[in-house]
Parts: C-alpha cells; sequence; structure tokens
C-alpha cells in the first residue's frame, strides 16, 4: 500500500470529514509509513450522530428482528470475502501477523453472522400467572441508543462482537474506535451499510479519547460499551452512573498459566508461548503471568526460555514471522519501563528484556518476547498489566500454593491450568476466580455463544457474548396478558 487511505466519519448514512484536528494512523512496523489519514470528529459531527441515531431508534426497534439479522448476515458474508485484504491492512495498521489478522477479520464475520442469527431465537418468555385467565409475558426491548467504544487490539472483531448484537437486539449505535487503528472500523462500517443497513443506525466517529468523553458524557445516549484500560473503564461507569445509564466495560487483565508436574509439557510450552506472545501479548486474555511447580520449574523454564528467544520477530506482512511489533512508541516505551523496572526489582531475565539497539527491529515499535523469572517478593511486574510480550514466572512448591499465587491479582479474566488429573482440574474450576478458565489451551479465546468477561476487577457490568450480550443490549417489559372480556 502506498497511498495513505482517507479516513472519514460515518453520521447518517453520509461518510464525512471531521471538523477537528487532523488523525494520522501509522504502522507500528515502519513508522514513517502512514496507513491512514483523515480529520476527527469534532462535537458538531457527535450531536449530529446522536440525533441520527435517536431519530431512527424506534424505527429500527420495530423492524422485525428476522430483518435486523438478515442484514448482519449478509455484512458477514462482505466481511469474509475480503478477510484477505483487510487482515492485511490489519496487520499493517495494528501490527499483529497477517495471519492472526486474516483470522480475526474472519471472526468478525463468524459473529456478525451468529448474531444475525440470533435475532430469529427467542424474544422473551412466557410465564404462566396465579389469575386466572392470564399469562405473563417478558419481552424484550433494545435500550435505545448504545455509545461502543473499542480498543486498538482487536480493531475490527471486539467492534463486531459490540455491534452484531447491539443492531440484532434493535439499538442504534454510535461507535468511536480506538484512534491508533481506525481503519478496520471503517471498513466494518462500510460492510454493514453495504449489506443494507439503514441511514443513523450505525454512526462511526474517528477520533481520539475527547470524542470518547463526549459519547459516554452526552444526555442522548442510552448506554455505554466499552472495552479497554482499567483506568478509563472505570472512569466510564462512574459517568454511566453519574447519568444513571447502564455500563459494560470489559478491562485488564494479569492472566496466569498454572503448568502443574503432571501436565504434558509439550503441549503447555506451546501454549504458553500462544498465550504470552500472540499478538505480541496486546490481548486483555494474555497470558502475562506463569506458575510452574518447583518438580519441573528448571526445565520448563529453560524450554520456555528457548522458544521466546528463537521467535521469529520482524515484519508481521512477512511470512514466517510469529510476532510483529507492539501498537505505537508509547506502548513501546511503556512495556520497556515495567521490564526495566522489574528488572531493577530483582528479576531475572530469562528471555528478552534488552530493547533492539539496531536494524528494522529498532526503528519499528518491537519489544523483544521478554520472560521475567521473579524473586519470591513479588515485583510490580507481577501484579501491572503491561499489555505486551512480557511473562511474569513464579514458582510453586505445591498445587494449592499454584492455586493462591494463580488468584493474587486485582483481576480475573481468565487463566490457563495444564494438567491431566481430573481431581486438580475439578479443584481448579472451584478455586480459581476468573470470568474464563482454559484447561490444556492457551488463556486467550473467546466464542460468540458463550459468555466473555473477567471476575473480580476485570469487568463491569453485564459480560460480553453468548446470552449475556441479550441481558446488556436488552431491557425486559414484564407483561400482564388477559383477554378484554369480563370472565365470570
Ligand atoms: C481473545 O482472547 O481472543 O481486549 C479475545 C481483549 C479482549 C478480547 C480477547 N476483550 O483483548
Amino acid at each position: 500500500m502506498t497511498t495513505p487511505v482517507q479516513l472519514h466519519n460515518f453520521v447518517e448514512g453520509q461518510w464525512l470529514d471531521g471538523a477537528d484536528g487532523t488523525i494520522v494512523s501509522t504502522s507500528p512496523a515502519e513508522p514513517e509509513l502512514v496507513v491512514a489519514e483523515g480529520r476527527m470528529a469534532g462535537t458538531a459531527e457527535l450531536d449530529r450522530a446522536v440525533a441520527a441515531a435517536a431519530r431512527v431508534k424506534r424505527e429500527w426497534a420495530r423492524t422485525p428482528a428476522h430483518e435486523r439479522g438478515a442484514i448482519l448476515v449478509r455484512a458477514a458474508g462482505l466481511v469474509e470475502n475480503a478477510a484477505q485484504e483487510w487482515g492485511a491492512e490489519l496487520a499493517l495498521e495494528e501490527g499483529k501477523t497477517k495471519p492472526e489478522g486474516i483470522g480475526e477479520v474472519l471472526r468478525a464475520a463468524q459473529i456478525l453472522r451468529y448474531y444475525g442469527n440470533d435475532a430469529d431465537r427467542d424474544a422473551g418468555e412466557m410465564f404462566s400467572s396465579p389469575r386466572r385467565g392470564e399469562r405473563i409475558l417478558v419481552t424484550r426491548k433494545p435500550l435505545g441508543v448504545v455509545g461502543v467504544i473499542t480498543p486498538f487490539n482487536f480493531p475490527i472483531a471486539i467492534p463486531a462482537w459490540k455491534i452484531a448484537p447491539a443492531l440484532t437486539y434493535g439499538n442504534t449505535v454510535v461507535w468511536k474506535p480506538a484512534s491508533t487503528v481506525p481503519l478496520l472500523a471503517m471498513r466494518l462500517a462500510q460492510a454493514l451499510a453495504d449489506a443494507g443497513l439503514p441511514d443513523g443506525v450505525l454512526n462511526l466517529l474517528i477520533g481520539g479519547g475527547a470524542v470518547g468523553n463526549r459519547i459516554v458524557e452526552h444526555p442522548g445516549i442510552d448506554a455505554v460499551t466499552f472495552t479497554g484500560s482499567t483506568g478509563v473503564g472505570r472512569k466510564i461507569a462512574a459517568a454511566g452512573a453519574a447519568r444513571g445509564v447502564p455500563v459494560q466495560a470489559e478491562m485488564g487483565g494479569k492472566n496466569a498459566a498454572v503448568v502443574l508436574g503432571d501436565a504434558d509439557l509439550d503441549l503447555a510450552a506451546e501454549q504458553v508461548m500462544f498465550g504470552a506472545f500472540r499478538s505480541a501479548g496486546q490481548k486483555c486474555t494474555a497470558t502475562s503471568r506463569l506458575i510452574v511447580t518447583d518438580d519441573i520449574a528448571d526445565d520448563f523454564v529453560a524450554e520456555l526460555g528457548k522458544r521466546a528467544s528463537a521467535l521469529n520477530v520482524g515484519n508481521p506482512l512477512h511470512d514466517g514471522i510469529e510476532m510483529g511489533p507492539v501498537v505505537n512508541a508509547a506502548a513501546r516505551t511503556s512495556i520497556q519501563a515495567g521490564i526495566d523496572r522489574a528488572l531493577d526489582q530483582g528479576a531475572r531475565p530469562i528471555a528478552g528484556g534488552q530493547p533492539y539497539s539496531d536494524g528494522a527491529l529498532a526503528a519499528g515499535y518491537f519489544v523483544p518476547p521478554t520472560i521475567l523469572e521473579l524473586p519470591s517478593q513479588s515485583p510490580d511486574v507481577w501484579r501491572e498489566e503491561l499489555f505486551g510480550p512480557v511473562l511474569a514466572v513464579r514458582r510453586a512448591a505445591s498445587v494449592d500454593e499454584a492455586f493462591a499465587l494463580a488468584n493474587d491479582s486485582e483481576f480475573g479474566l481468565s487463566a490457563a491450568i495444564f494438567t491431566q488429573d481430573l481431581t486438580r482440574t475439578l479443584d481448579a474450576i472451584d478455586d480459581i476466580d476468573v470470568g474464563i478458565l482454559h484447561i490444556n489451551s492457551e488463556s486467550a479465546g473467546a466464542d460468540p455463544h458463550v459468555p466473555f468477561g473477567g471476575a473480580k476487577k476485570s469487568g463491569y457490568g453485564p459480560k460480553e457474548q453468548g446470552r449475556s450480550a441479550r441481558e446488556f443490549f436488552t431491557h425486559t417489559t414484564t407483561v400482564y396478558l388477559r383477554g378484554g372480556e369480563a370472565r365470570k
């Protein structure tokens, strides 16, 4: 790609320049390469988007769910057909490898198709009544205009898993994607428009945190769904509470993999590597802590060190690359500062640790795959989410201690446990306090038909996906239904 793509906001079915400052999106692998550029949305575009979404919300809510769903199913086909091209754009702009980028676009298509078809499933419940001649229905209704704020790390899959249920259950949307990676947002909005979404039902505003704040504060917004950092998520939750609107916030993680002595260690090593270093560790579900029992620790940690040092790091568009850069200079700086602090606090580098000093890896925003073994009094890296390719390791003397260490976090998004012992597995299901638990697979991953979200401070409000998505994006009306004729 040589000519940068022109970014536009999508408001009331029209592609518009914003009235605010310029936005320039560059490739994190080659920062001088401009991928896309345009003008950010200002308050006028925001007001217009919210007004448009409010104007059409009644009509959209009254559109048969089947028709709403059919638009999403059509959009799924368009997204799927574009997967190769958009997957490459995603890799260029965000930095994950091309196969991961293509995989993400296909996943967005799968999500659109799932929710499109879900439109035809149940529309509520019916109960018997304690009174003669009466039935009680619990119907579901959309919330209205939903503000959607999405992160850089899954620039099409996360928007799809928020926007698809919002739309299929009858809401209209005002959406602000991360300003660092805006291109795929335009692609998704275009696919939905081409699939026949009526004007105003989905509005896309490109911009930074200020646009997000304005969405959250806007009196015309009826609910907010957010994925991103813990700090921003808590502010949004507070702002939502102050305005009395529901908020769904999916935030941080410090996800542990626990490897017990009886595990298949080859499988465990493969999966821990995927969990820690795919997408350069920039997933809220990434494995950032490893707990390994003493009996196997020396060998297992050495094996991981070997694999991490041999990881093929480079331009995410090139064949055979296993890890690309992190998203931007600020991310590289803060991740490296976290590594440096850990080293100062006594961590022992097993792999990585030092920034790249020359060539393409130093010119791009690359951080080496880093494994740090921690002394028992835990450095900050044990608790703080760095959102990068950094795995902090601790040893445990027993299974109990391993589980206690896994729970030693304010977060509780996901965890992975590696064992072939059924008793330990059942104990882990009971003891490890997370929203998503993987037994013998990496800590990342999600499916549209089952709940996604964290325990403890990882999430706020209803979880995403599956039936939980319906819970968040609709409210219930309890209807006491009797015939109109007086009964004797
Ligand atoms: C995944 O693990 O594949 O922001 C999805 C995130 C999560 C999504 C993770 N909300 O990384």
